[in-house]
């Protein structure tokens, strides 16, 4: 058992699970890395393999100091397996078997259950990669083109973590669900990535700074929720996911508030007082207000659904079972078992949008979906500040949660961005001034224009209060290759 906060970066694959010692874990996990590095020459970011790029590496687990800044390859990234260290005499925190030892071997029972969390969570890390391909061909600076790559290898190490549970804790199956990882294909037809949202394409820098805003926050609440799980493994391996979460979601917050900022900025120096006026603020080519609430809208909606179904019984029974928590289980006052507690959900009851109180157990994703939606109105608020300091008058808001949903109480059902319930045949006809329109796209789509100048920024976007890692506004993020 390695319990090292040290990390071995001697061997292929850099860990402090003392991969040495196991050879058969080793070999297994040295028999995937081809296929791996095949997946991401195939499917990562298209091009720039060649370029230095200036990235984060992990290089130890302590809470300070647990990265290091240096030019890489992509390719040549150090994707390795990272876990927090053990706490010593950690109990299973809630649920059926709270104040039992925490497991260090699954537990036959729950085997199955464990394995489809681990396999969801392993599916969406390739999934946003793959889904962020292209958009290296349109950033919009040096610095922003780092910090997309950045994101990208960390999710394809977050694959690494949990390619590494299924190879050590599930035997054959594990090896071929890890198979499986690399076969899936964000947006394929017929072999599609396992949740909606990760199959949905992302055309543009909005959609990828509204993508790390609220998805990777999705990430976030989920790594938080199995952090807190029984199983100690994964529960070390959630812990250390989250230190690299930080920075995507700082990247989603920071970029929007950069759109923000610029199209502000360019609508006070052309002395335009209306936000709504699309076509003179589109003139001045800077992204209009309503269009990036729009995409709010869209990401919104789709981030939601991520939770799963409102009411869930494989919620509950994940819960029960020890394997998943809420969110800070660690700080929530309650007996963390829920029998007898109800929660506040809001549901469709004979067409109309009530809150009824249910069983707790049964409504934990929605209890999730709850702490997510509250982050995230404070992040929109960080937005509305920028623009409130810039005197213009609008506001940026989260749509009502009924508002476009594909999964759970809401699916069957359209309502508009205040949560007024309209008839399909509304929905169709108003279905653009809530959603991105062909139109819309076509703008963002025209501004998305290559810089690659050191210090340069594309006229959409400000530039950001400080470099990454200390460096100053003209450093060289990436070095292209000829
Ligand atoms: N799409 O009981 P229900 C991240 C299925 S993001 C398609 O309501 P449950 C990241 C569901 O599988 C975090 N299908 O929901 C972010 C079930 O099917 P079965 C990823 C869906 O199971 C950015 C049925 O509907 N991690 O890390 O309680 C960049 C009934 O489901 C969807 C996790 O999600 C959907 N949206 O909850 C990179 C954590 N929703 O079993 C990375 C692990 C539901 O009847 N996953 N279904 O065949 C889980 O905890 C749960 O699987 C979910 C679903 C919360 C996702
Ligand atoms: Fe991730
Ligand atoms: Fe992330």
């Amino acid at each position: 058992m390695s319990d090292s906060a040290t990390v071995d970066y001697d061997g292929l694959i850099p860990n402090n699970v003392g991969l040495n010692a196991d050879p058969r874990l080793r070999r297994a996990l040295e028999s995937w890395h081809p296929g791996y590095l095949d997946w991401w020459r195939a499917r990562g970011p298209d091009g720039f393999q060649d370029s230095l790029v200036y990235l984060r590496t992990a290089i130890g687990v302590d809470s300070d100091g647990w990265a290091k800044f240096g030019y890489v390859r992509m390719p040549d990234y150090r994707w390795g397996i990272l876990l927090a260290p053990q706490v010593e005499g950690r109990t299973i925190p809630f649920g059926a078997h709270k104040g039992e030892k925490a497991w260090q071997e699954v537990p036959g029972e729950y085997r199955a259950l464990l394995r489809r969390l681990v396999v969801v969570q392993g599916d969406t890390e390739p999934a946003s990669v793959e889904q962020q391909r292209l958009l290296g061909a349109t950033a919009p600076s040096l610095y922003d083109l780092r910090n997309l790559f950045q994101v990208n290898v960390e999710e394809a190490r977050h694959l690494w973590a949990m390619v590494y549970l299924l190879q050590k804790y599930f035997g054959r199956d594990g090896r071929e669900e890890a198979e499986e990882l690399l076969r899936r294909r964000s947006g394929d037809r017929d072999s599609p990535r396992l949740l909606g949202a990760f199959n949905e394409a992302t055309p543009d820098w909005l959609s990828f700074f509204m993508f790390t805003f609220f998805t990777d926050r999705d990430g976030k609440m989920q790594l938080q929720a199995l952090a807190q799980s029984g199983f100690d493994p994964l529960s070390r391996t959630c812990r250390f996911m989250l230190t690299e979460e930080a920075h995507h979601m700082f990247v989603g917050q920071t970029g929007i508030g950069r759109i923000v900022e610029r199209s502000c900025a360019a609508m006070r120096e052309a002395g335009l007082s209306d936000p709504t006026d699309i076509e003179r603020v589109r003139a001045l080519g800077v992204i209009d207000l309503p269009t990036i609430q729009k995409k709010a809208n869209l990401h919104f909606a789709l981030t939601l659904d991520l939770f799963g179904g409102e009411i869930s019984t494989n919620a509950a029974n994940v819960f029960n079972a020890g394997l998943k928590g809420r969110y800070r289980e660690d700080k929530i006052a309650d007996d963390h078992v829920l029998t007898g507690a109800t929660y506040a959900v809001v549901r469709l009851r004979d067409g109309r949008i009530v809150t009824e109180e249910v069983p707790a157990l049964s409504a934990l994703n929605m209890r999730l979906r709850d702490d997510f939606a509250a982050e995230a109105a404070a992040g929109v608020e960080r937005w509305n500040a920028i623009i409130a300091r810039a005197g213009i008058a609008y506001r940026l808001r989260l749509p009502h949660v009924a508002f476009n949903r594909r999964i759970g109480e809401f699916a069957g059902i359209e309502a508009d961005p205040d949560g007024n319930l309209l008839s399909a045949e509304e929905w169709q006809r108003r279905r653009d001034e809530f959603l991105p329109s062909a139109a819309d796209d076509a703008f963002v789509a025209s501004l998305m224009r290559p810089v690659t100048e050191p210090g340069k920024f594309a006229p959409w976007i400000a530039p950001p209060r400080t470099g990454i890692d200390g460096k100053p506004g003209d450093f060289e993020y990436v070095r292209l290759a000829g």
